[in-house]
């Protein structure tokens, strides 16, 4: 190994990767019995048979419960599994894409360990994972277990987890919280000391009146979500969409108020307005559970509609009858909670200001508006008790006293030495374990990420694809997907509480193999193999499975799920109070507004246009963009203009243009669609494309990527979330 601190992400060449043509090519080697596939009469899935397998999609983090059809050992469908809750029989077109995850012949197929600046050679498991570990053990012991971080998404990542805190470290980050849902669930914990739910407990089958901030459902297609949605259209709910884009929802809505893009506080506050001085609110809710109500109603007796009208653009009487809309409804409307939160910098500021109105409209607890769900608790395995406390390289509550999770872009900035503030000027973090994210794509400046990999000692990636953040790797190792695997079980809070299994549906293609087994390995070779008393993941699942009554085959022939009888919750508050918290102490004792306040944020340069970007319903982020099944029925994104807007820059529908933002960063060219829906000040561009690693067939060079515009971000002071709608681009 040479340059391992010098190291230079290039485009990467298929010829970049020296190795044997047996490994390179199509031959799909078998991995060990035991990793085998069961169907639901205990068959495997790669006996001749045509079986069904029941298991839970991974494509994105809804976990819908899907049946995997088998023939002749290859996976050939893909269906919603009917006895699933969080599928219905059902699924969006990328749950049924999933088999081009799997069959993806750009798969990454062996370890893979960079041997020059841009040149990689395959390994065997046990060379790399030994290389692995020995850098490990150096700066365990020359820095602390805590400068190895855990950046990772997704269920898959459990055992690397639980190697971190054996190893003793909890430095740990994933972009699911500062790019993604950290912020809301910060507001709606400050409010209602809970949040609205991994999977959003909300009744859209059964309110009268919904709105929605953004939250653009049907294109954000997370299926039992959008099905509760369309069964409240189906039955007459009245929905309010506040998005400066007409989104597919808004296209479906009673009203769309295409706000300026940043100026929804002062809707929301001027919504309190009306709600508070018409008397439209929930008086009982608001009596009996929440504390701060006079200071709230003095705080907004100035917010009306027509102050609110000259920030957000929009008609005062539009503000005012929306808001009525939702007050008559009372107690059957709600504000939708919304996910993806990192937009200005004040998110979770936006999130109480939600919250908040969701108490005032009695919405908190409600059968129709954000209920209380039920669980079922998956038994611990009896895994050995750890000797020592794990520690942590940056404690989140040093920075952050009221966040919930160390921002990764913090963790990112402490590997490079001086550049984080706040008494990490060493770079703390020396080496870093990727797991299944993308963070060239995920995280805002990604810049940085370059940097970063310059000075850390250790870099290892565990990856399905070729993915940008491979290009930065010392050492990149092939996992499953989830058709190939054993993973922890799914058992969320919701209506119906369920328990929900994983299991490998084929055996694993290539020399690729489980997370778990990779975590498993290290551990042996860290030292640390007594900590992981299984050979199989599968022992772990099947012993939960017995202490709930059950096992694999038992489950597997009841349809992959369990389930309990629904037990109604008492409502708790865990708030300081124990009361809904409309004025926050705590926030105020922290040094923030105790209610949420308007700020305005900086416009457009002229010339530009915020860039604003989300969802189409056939991708996933990054993660499908290579994908043949969805690249086939979405092949390529493009960015909505305006009419007005596309006449000054001279554009047509269709055209070719590349996006430059406010610091001269230039994108991959893109088409342009011509559209009036969508607001002059800004344009819209769909996340995930533009990739840029030459190894990607499908998705090479293919549409734009929002990620690498963004070189711009403003820090919500309260999560730490990066606020990355406040760039800009023009057309060149
Ligand atoms: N198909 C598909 N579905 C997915 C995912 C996926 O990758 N693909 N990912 C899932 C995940 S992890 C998440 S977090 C969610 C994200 O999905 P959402 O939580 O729905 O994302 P948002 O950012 O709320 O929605 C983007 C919408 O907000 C609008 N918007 C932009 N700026 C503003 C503004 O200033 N004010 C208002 N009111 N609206 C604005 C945009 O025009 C766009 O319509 O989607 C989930 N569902
Ligand atoms: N610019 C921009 N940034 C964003 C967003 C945005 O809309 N725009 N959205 C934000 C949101 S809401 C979220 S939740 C995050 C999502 O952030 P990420 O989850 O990091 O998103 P992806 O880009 O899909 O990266 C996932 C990577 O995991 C790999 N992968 C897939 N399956 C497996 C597996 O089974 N095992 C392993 N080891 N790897 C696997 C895929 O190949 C892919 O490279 O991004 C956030 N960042
Ligand atoms: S919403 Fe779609 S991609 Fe996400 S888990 Fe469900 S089927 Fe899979
Ligand atoms: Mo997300």
């Amino acid at each position: 190994m040479t340059q391992l601190t010098r190291r230079k992400f290039i485009r990467i060449t298929r010829s970049a990767i020296l190795g044997s043509a047996a490994v390179a090519g199509s031959s799909l080697i078998m991995s060990r019995p035991g990793e085998s596939a069961i169907g639901a009469d205990g068959k495997t899935g790669n006996s001749s048979d045509e079986m069904v397998i029941p298991s839970y999609c991974d494509v994105c983090f809804m976990g819908c419960g899907i049946n995997v059809t088998v023939k002749n050992g290859r996976a050939v469908k893909i269906e919603g599994n009917p006895v699933h809750p969080i599928s219905r029989g059902k699924l969006c077109p990328r749950g049924t894409g999933g088999l081009g995850q799997l069959y993806d012949p750009d798969r990454l197929k062996t370890p893979l360990m960079r041997v020059s600046e841009d040149k990689f050679k395959e390994v065997s498991w046990d060379e790399a994972l030994g290389f692995i570990a020995e850098k490990m053990k150096k700066i365990k012991e020359d820095y602390g277990p805590e400068s190895l971080a855990l950046l990772k998404h997704g269920k898959g990542a459990d055992q690397f987890v639980k190697l971190w805190h054996d190893l003793g470290s909890k430095t740990e980050g994933h972009p699911s919280y500062a790019q993604c849902r950290g912020s809301r669930d910060a507001g709606w914990s400050l409010t209602f000391g809970k949040n609205p739910g991994g999977i959003e407990r909300a009744a859209l089958d059964k309110a009268e009146v919904v709105a929605f901030i953004g939250a653009h459902l049907g294109e954000n297609m997370h299926n039992v979500t959008v099905q509760d949605y369309t069964t409240g259209l189906r039955n007459g709910a009245r929905h309010i969409v506040v998005d400066p884009r007409f989104s597919v929802a808004a296209g479906k809505a009673k009203y769309w108020l295409p706000i300026k893009p940043g100026a929804d506080i002062a809707l929301l506050l001027a919504w309190m307005h009306v709600l508070i001085y018409e008397d439209l609110y929930d008086f009982e809710f608001v009596e009996e559970h929440t504390i701060g109500f006079e200071q709230l109603q003095s705080h907004v007796e100035l917010t009306t509609p027509e102050w609110a009208a000259t920030y957000t653009g929009l008609d005062a009487e539009d503000i005012r009858n929306t808001a009525r809309e939702l007050g008559e409804a009372v107690p059957n409307a709600f504000i939708f909670p919304g996910r993806r939160f990192a937009w200005y910098g004040d998110d979770t500021q936006r999130a109480r200001a939600m919250a908040i109105i969701n108490a005032l409209l009695g919405a908190w607890g409600s059968e129709t508006g954000i209920y209380l769900g039920d669980r079922i608790r998956i038994p611990k395995f009896p895994f050995p008790e750890s000797h020592h406390e794990a520690a942590h390289a940056l404690d989140v509550k040093y920075k952050y006293p009221l966040g919930q999770s160390t921002p990764v872009q913090d963790i990112i900035e402490a590997s490079i030495p001086g550049r984080l503030k706040g008494g990490w000027q060493n770079a703390p973090v020396k080496g870093w374990l990727v797991y299944s994210t993308n963070l060239v794509r995920a995280v805002p400046n990604p810049e940085i990420i370059a940097e970063a990999a310059q000075h850390l000692d250790l870099l290892v990636v565990v990856e399905t694809m070729p993915s940008e953040i491979t290009g930065f790797a010392d050492v990149v190792l092939p996992d499953t997907t989830y058709l190939e695997r054993f993973d922890i079980m799914n058992a969320p809070e919701w209506k119906e509480p369920f328990v929900s299994i994983r299991q490998p549906v084929v055996k694993p293609l290539y020399q690729s193999k489980p997370g778990w087994w990779i975590a498993r390995k290290l551990a042996d070779k860290l030292g640390l193999g007594e900590a992981f008393n299984y050979d199989n993941f599968r022992e772990v699942i099947e012993y939960q499975l017995n202490q709930l009554g059950s096992s694999i085959k038992d489950i597997n022939s009841k349809g992959g799920v369990l389930k309990k009888e629904f037990e109604e919750p008492t409502m708790r508050f865990r708030t300081p109070s124990r009361k809904v918290e409309l004025f926050s102490r705590q926030m105020l004792r922290a040094g923030y507004d105790p209610m949420p306040r308007y700020l305005k944020h900086p416009e457009p340069a002229n010339g530009f246009y915020r860039l604003l970007y989300g969802r189409v319903p056939q991708h996933t982020f990054s993660r499908t963009t290579n994908n043949s099944m969805l690249m086939e029925v979405y092949p390529e994104n493009r960015v909505w203009v305006h009419p007005d807007i596309a006449a000054v820059h001279n554009l047509k529908d269709g055209d070719y243009v590349v996006l430059k933002n406010q610091k001269g960063v230039r994108s991959n060219r893109v088409k342009v669609f011509v559209t009036k829906r969508i607001r002059q000040d800004c344009v819209y561009l769909p996340h995930g494309f533009g990739r840029t690693d030459r190894r990607l067939t499908r998705g090479f060079e293919v549409g734009a990527d929002d990620n690498e515009l963004l070189t711009e971000y403003k820090l919500d002071p309260i999560t730490g979330s990066t606020g990355s709608q406040v760039n800009c681009v023009t057309f060149v």
